[in-house]
């Protein structure tokens, strides 16, 4: 081994995001195999997380074993291959076909639909009906939507998509301002076919325009000031590789097709020198977007965008000054076509730090003096184009121990053509002869925490108001009431705001300076619905995550994903819901958090033609996890901030 070789050797870590060059050796050793079939495309290629226990004994200088996972979809049936390739050693270790699932949709696939649904006799009378002339093809904007599962006969054994349609008037013009109402096209993609059009009858195109775009508003403001965010002697962060140090904090960035930004082994450095751990790995495991109209049109729609589509193969790349302002590190991601090739989305997570505000202030009237300090974040962030709707996922770390996650929901609606004048049940009317459908958001993040260590429990805890009685003489008395959470099944539990309900997630081992446990608690966001969909319908059992906010397991590394690892067109029960079916303890274990939050959109006219960001989230507080507030020694941020 050559010295420059050991060097690089030393400084890989075993969670260092996948390479181009590893891309290219995977797929390449896939090739060679003779197991690949001509038209075979890679739904995704990552790279194959190594075990908990396996990481825990790894330390630097240690060999490096790289694993690569790929999903490979061989034809047009309903089955996929999930292949690990030792890119090392150059081997295939396995090699396994599972029957009766659909991959993700395929991008390939869907850009070819669009040009076979566009020369489709049926489809072109059905938009001769609407007026739309066959010269007028190149402006007809095609969506293929995820297909759920819905009983129609075209579902068996073939994976689909059904695809609805938009008018546009020049190339750059918003579709969703003119839904082509009515009509769907079910698509076999796998066969490169249309099953079937079907064309629920005519309703007139909107009257309107709805352009964003800075050429058409009719002027623009004058009156904004410039802000400027420097910092003269660079950011206060540190990076090596995918390893990030910014103030106590630590922790190594990834970034995955489906959950798009992944943190790992996030911890804390005390100030007695010892790495706490806190999150073994944080990411968002699932997302879907239940849509409440009946009408045949729209009651189907239920995107799951992280694993139907995926949330990082939807990335777009950041531009500096526009998505984040100031001093940014980013790091592009490396994905993998799915022709095989790698696919490096270029300033994919943006990183930076925020002012944000006043961390602590106290003025002692008494003394005299007056002391105030800054409170700044360390923002982590992505944003993903999933069709019509924008996501950015926000994570900030902040000097007092807080961890949130932030995610900004923009973008433009879901929208339908409507009969001006006439009042949609259940969407809102947003302009002249459009409506927005009512729908939610749901999105789960899997937490897999490790506070000071693996074996943690988890309790609920609740504001509760005393009894009348001796002990409460005044009528005042309140207190949390501590329940632990023992097994799976009671461990589904629902946000509840008039009981101020958190969860505390803590290490029964370790104690702080005042012989409490150390913890840290989920502390939910105002508003944090579960699924409105009946639980016993289509999308109630396939996104089953969503029914409760939480949900706890034992830390198993092959359950991943909240739905499970094959969303589209599942009928459902998988992930969460098979899994806790167990039962099992989740006491004095290494605990994995699942939480579900999003929101219910009522669609508002100020969310068209786009919406401005709505915020959904939740956020990690330490609990005990120190002795007293971590920051008093964050300095004042001028001498006059203290006196
Ligand atoms: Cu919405």
């Amino acid at each position: 081994m050559t010295e420059q070789e050991m060097t690089k050797a030393e400084l890989a870590h075993p969670l260092e995001m996948l390479t181009s060059d590893e891309v290219e050796r995977a797929v390449a050793i896939l090739r060679d195999s003779g197991r690949m079939t001509e038209g075979a495309l890679f739904a995704s290629v990552v790279l194959h997380e190594p075990a908990k226990d396996v990481l825990a004994q790894w330390k630097p200088g240690d060999r490096v074993e790289r694993r690569v996972r790929a999903v490979i979809v061989l034809g047009p049936e309903c089955e996929v291959v999930e292949a690990i390739v030792d890119v090392g050693a150059g081997v295939i270790e396995s090699w396994e076909g599972v029957a009766g699932v659909r991959p993700t949709l395929l991008m390939h696939e869907a850009a070819l639909a669009i040009g076979t649904i566009r020369a489709h006799p049926e489809y072109l009378a059905a938009l001769a009906r609407r007026g739309i002339t066959a010269d007028m093809i190149d402006q007809v904007q095609i969506d293929p939507w995820p297909a759920g599962v819905f009983g129609y006969e075209c579902e068996d054994g073939r994976r689909i998509s059904r695809c609805i349609s938009f008018l546009r008037e020049t190339p750059t013009d918003n579709g969703y301002a003119r839904p082509i109402e009515g009509l769907i096209v079910h698509f076999d993609n796998g066969r490169n076919a249309v099953l079937e059009v079907i064309d629920h009858g005519v309703t007139p195109l909107p009257p309107n325009r709805a352009s964003y775009l800075v050429a058409d508003q009719p002027r623009m403001r004058t009156d904004l000031k410039p802000i400027s965010i420097t910092q003269p002697e660079g950011p206060s962060f540190g990076v090596e590789g995918n390893f990030v140090q910014w103030q106590k904090w630590q922790f190594r960035v990834a970034f995955d097709p489906f959950e798009g930004l992944v943190l790992h082994q996030i911890g804390y450095n005390d100030d007695d020198g010892r790495l706490r751990p806190i999150l073994h790995r944080a990411s968002i495991s699932e997302m879907v977007v239940p849509y409440g109209d009946p009408d045949p049109l729209h009651g189907w729609k239920n995107a799951f965008d992280a694993g139907e589509w995926g949330l990082g193969r939807m990335t777009q790349s950041l531009r500096l000054g526009c998505d984040c302002l100031g001093e940014i590190h980013y790091f592009d991601a490396t994905l993998a076509s799915e022709h095989g090739k790698p696919w490096v989305i270029e300033n994919a997570i943006c990183m930076h730090e925020e002012d944000y505000g006043i961390l602590w202030k106290h003025v002692d009237l008494w003394g005299g003096t007056s002391e105030v300090r800054r409170s700044r974040r360390l923002v982590v962030s992505f944003i993903s184009t999933v069709g019509n709707y924008e996501y950015g996922f926000f994570w900030y770390f902040y000097l007092d121990g807080n961890i949130q996650l932030e995610v900004k929901l923009t973008g433009i609606v879901s929208p339908m053509a409507i009969v001006p004048g006439t009042t949609p049940a259940f969407a809102n009317v947003i302009a002249e002869g459009v409506a927005a459908p009512h729908h939610q958001h749901m999105f789960n993040a899997r937490l897999d925490f490790d506070v000071d260590g693996e074996v943690n429990e988890i309790y609920e805890v609740d504001a509760e108001r005393m009894p009348p009685g001796p002990e409460n003489p005044w009528l005042n008395a309140f207190r949390p009431k501590l329940t632990r959470l023992e097994t799976e099944l009671s461990a589904q539990r629902e946000v509840d705001a008039g009981a101020s309900r958190t969860w505390r997630i803590v290490n029964p081992e370790a104690r702080n300076g005042l012989g409490q446990p150390t913890a840290y608690k989920l502390v939910p966001t105002m508003s944090t619905p579960t699924m409105l969909a009946h639980p016993d319908s289509s999308v109630g059992r396939r996104a089953a995550f969503a029914q409760h906010n939480l949900w706890v397991t034992p830390y198993a590394p092959d359950e991943r994903r909240a739905a499970g690892e094959y969303p589209n067109q599942h009928p459902g029960d998988d992930g969460l819901p098979r899994w806790t079916a167990q039962d099992r303890s989740v006491a004095d274990t290494d605990l994995v958090v699942w939480y579900s939050f999003g929101v219910t959109h009522f669609v508002r006219p100020e969310d068209w033609p786009v919406m401005p960001v709505e915020y959904t989230g939740f956020t990690l507080m330490p609990f005990g996890f120190f002795d007293r507030n971590p920051a008093l020694d964050v300095p004042p941020s001028e001498a006059r901030c203290h006196s």
